[in-house]
Parts: C-alpha cells; structure tokens; sequence
C-alpha cells in the first residue's frame, strides 16, 4: 500500500457497517445483490457495498419527502451557510478524496485532486448563489397591481452519475440543489460506489452538526433498476442524469411519459479544428491532454482532430512523436501520463472499436494495444492510439469511451464547421486559430452547434461557472454554473391587486 490507500479510507470515515444505502446517518440494512469494487489501477478489491433494495428505496423515498417540508423552510442563505461548511469539509477531506477517487477510477492523482477541487468550487458558487436566486419584477397592465415571479423549492432531485466523474457531478447538482431548497437522492455508477460512500460520511457530519432532518441528503446504491424506479416516480420531479446516450433516453421517456423533468447530459463527440492559423504548440497540448487526459473517458474528451491540409502531416507527425513519449501506469504514481480504463469491459470496447475502424478503412498513425505485464495485471491499461478516417465513418459518428483520436483532414473552414457538426452529438467543441475571422465564425450562429465552443482551449477541462452540457443525442441540459440553477426550481409567477376594482386582463369586460 505504498500510495497509502488504507489510511485514505479510514480517514473518510469508511467501515464495513457502512457500506451501502443511507438517509444520512442512518445506514439502511438491505439484502440486496453485493457489489465489489475493484481497482483498475491494481486489480485489488476495494470492498463490498450492498446495493438498496426496492424497500430501500421505498424507505429512502419517505424520509426525503419529510425531509423536504422542513428544508425547504430553511432561509436560502441559511441553507447556503451549510453548503458552504460542505465546502470547507471538503477541503479538508481534498487529498484523501482525490486519492480515492484516483485509486477507485483509475484518473491520475492530478486530475482526481482537481475533481474535489471542482466540487469545492461549486459549494463556493451555490453560497452565492443561495442570495441570489432572483425572479423578475414586472409592471402590470392593470391599475393597483403589481407582477412579480418567484423560483420556490422543487422537491426530491435524483441524481444518477457515472463512473468517469464519480464525485464531481454529484456535487454539481446537490450543492446547487440543497441552496435551491431541494432534498436530493443519489445513485451513484455501481462501478465507483467507495467514493460514493465516502461523499456520504464527508455532507453528512456538517448536516447532523447542523441539525438538519435526516433524508436531505440521500444515497442508494444500485444499477439500472433503480434508476427505473426514479425515473418512474412522481415523487421525484427531477431527475438528473449523466452517463451513455441509451441510458438517457431511457431516463427521458419515462421522466417524459410523466410529464416530470429530466436534466440530461450524455454522450459527446468532441472535435477540435485546427487551423493552418493556429498556434501549433498549444494546438498539440489541448489535442494531447484532450485526448489522452482521464484515458480519454471524459465527456469532454477528444474525440476527434479536424487538420487543415496545408499543416496536417506536420500535426500529425508532432502527434506520434508526443505519443511515443507518453507513460502509462498507476494513476497514483504521478510521473505516468494515463492510467487505466474503468473495467476490462471497456477495454473490450476499445479493442472493438480499433477493429471496426480498420474495417471500415481507418490507417493507422499509432496503433492500439492492450497491455499485459508488470504494472498492468488489472487488465485495464491501453495504449493511446491515433488513427486516419472519414468523418462518416460508423465508429467516428460513435462516441468510443477511451483513448481513441481520429484525424480528419480539411481544405476550408466552412467545411471544418460542417464536418464538426455532422456527428449526433453535441457537447464540447473548439477552434484553435488566431485568425479572427475564423474564429468568430465558429462561434456565430452558423458555427459549431454544440453547448460547449471554445478557441485555443481544447474541449475538455470546463470551468463549473459556466452551463455544462450540450445539444442533440447530448440530451440538453444545463448543469453547474450560470442559470442552470433554475431547473432546480419551480418557477410561480404572482398577481397582486391593492386596488378597490377588480379589473380583468386585456380590457375584457364582464358585468352582473
Ligand atoms: C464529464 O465528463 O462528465 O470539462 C464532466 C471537463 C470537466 C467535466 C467533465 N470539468 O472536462
């Protein structure tokens, strides 16, 4: 244990009578199926969780409906001045937590230390947030009357997360929704449960500190079914929901067939257009770290590189050398560049996906590999790989979750625009070019067509202050920063008559 893992996880306060669902200090018993979780870094176990049952969630589901009508009393800055100590909780838990979620997701140490550090920033910005969710005032088309919205509490937010941000997502959403007065269920992926767990043990100490009710902050543990039982749930106005395409529009007919919200963010296919104007440097670090960072398992990852012609062998040469220089290891060992894939299930989806790009006519630049031998025993590290294709290749309209990057080579930018949009999804997006026209271009309505347009960054690493997500198979929600806060409440607009008369709308008159 020479990264210190057991120590991590005594100090996030994880035991075996803990390991599955909870209401907040209270750990609910169940008989449900076991599941292991197990390191990709190592292939070692990490322990067992239990997964809730459908009386779990039964029981979990009453506790957070009480729950709700006293929350949702608490002043919002009062609510606020909780999250905030979340916040400082986190802080305090950063390089436990980032260890974990490097040991249990298999990201480097770095990038699992800038995931809590993501989950800080968001505390920070919902305290803000907490004095400030304003409605509008309007003036009234009738004497004596004043017009003014209100944004009130929802009620339960389910939040279903993937492995790939195991924690950060979560906490994107409850903390902007504990400000907004809601009470929040969380299942997390039954492929990162530990971190989950620990995330549990970290919000409840600040809420049982402050006497919050038992049920505001909520986890169960489970696949698929019970994202079914949420997304079936009238007590459940929002469900909130980050992983595959299929699995989202799964969760969006059933919350759609009820008439509920769902925030969906899915799938991407993120390309970055590098212009013949570019800064070739940084175009090589954005495509690299865009690429390869978190294995390449990030919504926002780099999917694809859309080159001009008159720079593409250059670019692509620069590639493969920068490849060729890349070490792949124990995340926790911060000299290695990229760790391992989540399972061995998505290293048979790596695998699939270089076979069928070959059959389909993609050549090769650096070719795919999975690694055996010392260091790899868990079965999960891949080689980067990098290959030629048409963008209307099947596997380059697919979104491949791991370190795969297709070159796309193009003569003029209206073109590079076209071949950027033409795939389903629509979430990060960006142009690396110091020629203005072109980079306003992409940015204009008839640029890129995703919810995430950037110049000279690359298409993942999103700050939590602006609205993450996208457009298309993307799903379309908004998440983190900005306004996304308002999908966490129920918007009221109020009609106020000071007057003697009561005098209708439009001029109509009504006389008896
Ligand atoms: C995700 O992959 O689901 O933009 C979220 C980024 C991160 C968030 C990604 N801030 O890469």
């Amino acid at each position: 244990d020479k990264f210190g893992i057991a120590q991590a996880l005594k100090n996030l306060g994880i035991e075996e009578l803990n390991m599955g669902s909870s209401t907040g200090s209270n750990w609910i018993k169940s008989n449900g199926a076991v599941i292991e979780s197990y390191s990709p870094a190592d292939g070692k176990l990490i322990g067992k969780v239990t997964s809730g049952s459908e009386e779990t969630y039964e029981e979990i589901i009453k506790t957070a409906s009480e729950a709700f009508k006293s929350w949702r009393l608490v002043p919002g800055p009062k609510r606020g001045e909780i999250v905030r100590q979340v916040g400082e909780a986190l802080r305090e838990h950063k390089e436990d937590l980032g260890k974990l979620v490097s040991y249990e997701m298999g990201k480097s140490y770095q990038e699992g230390l800038g995931e809590v550090q993501e989950m800080i920033d968001i505390c920070d910005f919902a305290v803000g947030l907490s004095r400030q969710m304003y409605g509008l005032t309007m003036h009234s088309e009738r004497p004596s009357h004043r017009m003014y919205e209100q944004y009130h509490p929802l009620g339960i937010v389910g939040i279903i997360s993937a492995f790939n941000f195991p924690v950060a997502v979560w906490a994107w959403n409850s903390a902007l929704a504990w400000v907004c007065g809601d009470v929040c269920l969380w299942k997390p992926s039954e492929k990162t449960p530990i971190t989950a767990i620990a995330c549990q043990h970290i919000t409840d100490k600040v809420f049982r500190a402050n006497g919050v009710a038992e049920g505001v902050n909520n986890l169960i543990i489970g696949d698929a079914k019970i994202g079914q039982l949420m997304s079936n749930d009238k007590r459940v106005p929002l469900v909130s929901a980050t992983g595959s395409t299929r699995m989202g529009k799964a969760v969006g007919e059933a919350v759609g067939a009820r008439l509920g919200r769902a925030l969906l963010e899915l799938g991407g296919n993120n390309a970055i257009i590098i212009s013949k104007h570019a800064d070739l440097d940084m175009s090589l670090i954005g495509a690299v770290f865009g690429a390869v960072g978190t294995a390449g398992q990030r919504c926002t990852s780099t999917r694809r590189l859309i080159i001009h012609e008159d720079i593409y062998e250059d670019v692509k040469s620069k590639l493969k050398s920068a490849y060729e220089q890349l070490k792949i290891g124990n995340p926790l060992d911060e000299s290695n560049h990229v760790g391992p894939l989540i399972d061995t299930l998505a290293v048979d989806m790596y695998s699939e996906a270089i076979k069928k790009g070959k059959a389909e006519g993609s050549k090769v630049v650096v070719d795919g590999e999975v690694l055996s031998g010392e260091g790899y025993e868990s079965g999960c590290y891949v080689k980067p790989a990098i290959y030629e294709v048409e963008n209307h290749f099947e596997i380059v309209q697919h979104e491949t979750f791991a370190p795969i990057l297709y070159l796309i080579k193009y003569k003029n930018i209206e073109d590079a625009i076209a071949i950027q949009n033409d795939v389903p999804q629509g979430l990060s997006s960006a142009i690396m070019t110091q020629n203005m026209r072109e980079s306003e271009m992409f940015l204009s309505h008839g640029g890129s067509d995703c919810g995430i347009a950037n110049v000279n960054i690359g298409t993942s690493g999103a700050e939590i202050g602006g609205a993450f997500g996208g457009e298309k198979e993307t799903g379309g929600g908004r998440e983190s920063g900005s306004d996304a806060w308002k999908v966490y409440m129920r918007r009221q607009t109020n009609t106020i008559n000071f007057g003697t008369d009561l005098p209708l709308a439009q001029g109509i008159k009504f006389e008896f």
